[in-house]
């Protein structure tokens, strides 16, 4: 590890992921792994936003995967209908890169001036983190967040269940020891410490955001979509300047791309459920688990997740922002 940051990390909090396997550092207000730190600080410090670009953002595990698709597949709709979209040989994250775990972890200063407008990234910064090319352009801002029960019973599924290139290397910790339990972690949880958290700050960022700057910041919410897709598309086209016409609602373009999207066409085509996501080697099917609302039931005991939810209540409070826990 480069000496300036070694020494940058004696100066910043640490704490234990969500596995254990590895160490968070609280920088610049995020929680994030030692190996994302160079790419969040490039990224933050040298991207270039074009008015055209379309920002897909959100906390991890809050439905990211989906919203790649369905903005993907409205924004270029002229240019790909859907019998030949793209993603039927290759995964959202392939063709919605994020900025941090995939652009500028490859390349500190990738080469992005080629990719044809609108170019579509996607983010976990917070948005106060983000590059003030992206706050102060015209570009736009689409944000999905989820309930915090279920964002975190998906995050730590995923640090527990993610295969790389096929193995599932997080059984164990490197010293032999398990992973740590969802009980282990709940502490740290409760506290806001996850990768990209604290939940509370992430969220919250593009909530104000959205109402202070509603033609800027598109605020979804997973549980909505799950709910009612259609006029979620709609929303999206809309709020992207390119609405769907009065012939497009009838030939059924709308349910075209709804299907399309939806968890079990995606995660039943050959590329999502075999296919490696590089540099991060994660199989792309770990990131289609389930698609459902109120799984937390599940895994979290009533009380644990009452707490939780009252922390995280607190830290909304005066905020207007409330999240649905079932379906
Ligand atoms: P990311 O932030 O790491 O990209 P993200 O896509 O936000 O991950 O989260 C994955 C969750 O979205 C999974 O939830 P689960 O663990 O509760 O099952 C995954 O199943 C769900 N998901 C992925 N694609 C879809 C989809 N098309 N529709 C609904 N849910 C989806």
């Amino acid at each position: 590890m480069e000496e300036d940051l070694q020494e940058l990390l004696l100066t910043l909090p640490s704490e234990k992921s969500l596995a254990g396997t590895k160490s968070l550092y609280l920088y610049k207000g995020t929680w994030l792994p030692v190996s994302f730190l160079r790419a969040v600080d490039s990224f933050q410090r040298d991207f270039i936003a074009q008015d055209t670009d379309i920002i897909v953002a959100s906390m991890p595990k809050s439905g990211t995967t989906w919203l790649k698709a369905l903005t993907f597949s409205v924004a270029k709709r002229h240019i790909y209908g859907p019998k030949e979209s793209p993603f039927l040989t290759a995964s959202p994250h392939a063709l919605v890169p994020c900025f941090e775990t995939d652009l500028y972890m490859k390349d500190p200063q990738p080469n992005l001036e080629q990719a044809p407008p609108p170019r579509i990234f996607s983010s976990h910064s917070h948005f106060a983190n983000l590059p003030e090319s992206i706050r102060n352009s015209k570009c736009k801002v689409v944000y999905i967040c989820r309930n915090p029960l279920d964002q975190v019973v998906s995050f730590f599924q995923f640090a527990h269940q993610c295969k790389q290139d096929g193995t599932p290397l997080l059984v164990y910790k490197q010293d032999g020891t398990p992973l740590l339990s969802l009980d282990e972690c709940y502490e740290n949880i409760c506290r806001g410490v996850l990768g990209r958290g604290p939940f509370w700050d992430n969220v919250l960022g593009y909530w104000k955001a959205s109402l202070e700057r509603p033609d800027k910041v598109l605020f979804l919410k997973y549980e909505d979509l799950k709910e009612d897709i259609i006029s979620n598309l709609k929303k999206i086209a809309e709020f992207l300047g390119i609405p769907f016409t009065d012939e497009e609602e009838k030939e059924g373009a709308i349910e075209e791309i709804s299907r399309l999207c939806s968890f079990d066409n995606l995660r039943n085509l050959e590329v999502n459920k075999n296919g490696v996501l590089r540099p991060f080697g994660a199989l792309n099917s770990s990131f289609f688990r389930k698609g459902e609302v109120g799984d937390w039931a599940n895994h979290l005991s009533p009380s644990m997740a009452e707490n939780y939810l009252k922390i995280v209540e607190e830290k909304l409070s005066g905020s207007g922002l409330t999240f649905r826990t079932s379906q």
